[in-house]
């Protein structure tokens, strides 16, 4: 894996839901040093800069408050940014944004290769238009990628759906909505909850989540720094108490790292403007050194 290139592909999207600061995203984890972490582990690295993502006012005030559009495009741009790095052979590292850019990056990576996704969030990330209680769409890239929801978003880069449940395993899950929850059980998707980490801890259900794909060569990571708690990582905007400790969430990461089917990954939800001196970003970038490969000993 370390004689291939990381590619860093920032998407400042703040369209698929209602917090103002997480088009920072992609700024705080390059000051906080992706990079020289990252080239430190032996690879080659190549930042792209950041896609183009329109501003919010100026998007409200055409739009009247309607982002679906907006974010079509961006996914689209997205999705485009995903298959030429694979083409490439590269590694992206999609930087966000909120959560709403998976949409983009997961169909881009799939259309080539069978991919399978592990989703580290506090969230299902589940909901349809028909059952989401915010209409924000960063709460909507599972179901969209399984195909249910927009189908302005659905059929982005190729028709219909990108994922089915058995390509998934969500792991971190602490706060799903009633009907989410339902059409989560019934979609096939491997949940993890905070319950399960708590009864038999981060090692053993890592290990059972890399079995679950283990028919899957590929793996992408969708890592949503709320997954982990609170108290470590306040600059996110939907935080929910109970999450992953640092140690947990750094085990995760190595376990998954020693697999070596990684190809792919995003790191999202990241707001700078809630955050204190930076320290989410600081903790995204550990993470992001232990996914990628960093062993202690
Ligand atoms: N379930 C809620 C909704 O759909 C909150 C979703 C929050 N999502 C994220 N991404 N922060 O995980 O609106
Ligand atoms: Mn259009
Ligand atoms: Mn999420
Ligand atoms: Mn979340």
């Amino acid at each position: 894996m370390k004689n291939k290139t990381i590619r860093i592909i920032g998407v400042p999207i703040d369209l698929g839901q209602s917090q103002r600061g997480v088009d920072m995203g992609p700024s705080a984890l390059r000051y906080a040093g992706l990079s020289a972490r990252l080239k430190s582990l032996g690879y080659q690295l190549h930042d792209e800069g950041n896609l183009y993502v329109p501003v919010r006012d100026s998007v409200a005030e055409k739009n009247n408050g309607g982002f679906l559009e907006a974010v079509q495009h961006v996914c689209q741009s997205v999705y485009d940014a995903a298959t030429e790095a694979i083409a490439a052979g590269d590694i992206p590292l999609f930087l966000g944004g909120d959560h709403s850019l998976a949409i983009g990056t997961i169909g881009g990576v799939s259309a080539q290769d069978r991919v399978g996704v592990i989703w580290v969030d506090a969230h299902g990330d589940a909901n349809s238009p028909a059952t989401s209680p915010t209409g924000n769409i960063h709460g909507m890239p599972i179901a969209t990628l399984l195909g249910e929801g927009y189908p302005e978003l659905i059929n982005i880069g190729r028709a219909g759906a990108k994922l089915s449940g058995q390509d998934i395993v969500m792991i971190g899950i602490r706060d799903l909505d009633g009907a989410e929850r339902d059409w989560l059980k019934q979609s096939g998707v491997k949940v993890y909850t905070m319950r399960d980490l708590d009864e038999r801890g981060m090692g053993s259900v890592t290990r059972e989540a890399l079995d679950f794909l283990h028919g899957h060569t590929r793996i992408h990571v969708s890592l949503d720094m709320d997954a982990l708690d609170p108290n470590i990582v306040p600059g996110v905007g939907t935080p929910s108490s109970g999450g992953l400790s640092y140690r947990e969430a750094q085990l995760l990461m190595e376990i998954i790292a020693d697999s070596g089917k990684l190809t792919s990954a995003d790191i999202v939800e990241i707001n700078p403007i809630l955050d204190h001196e930076n320290c989410t970003a600081k903790v995204a970038v550990d993470l992001a050194a232990s996914l990628f490969g960093k062993s202690i000993f």
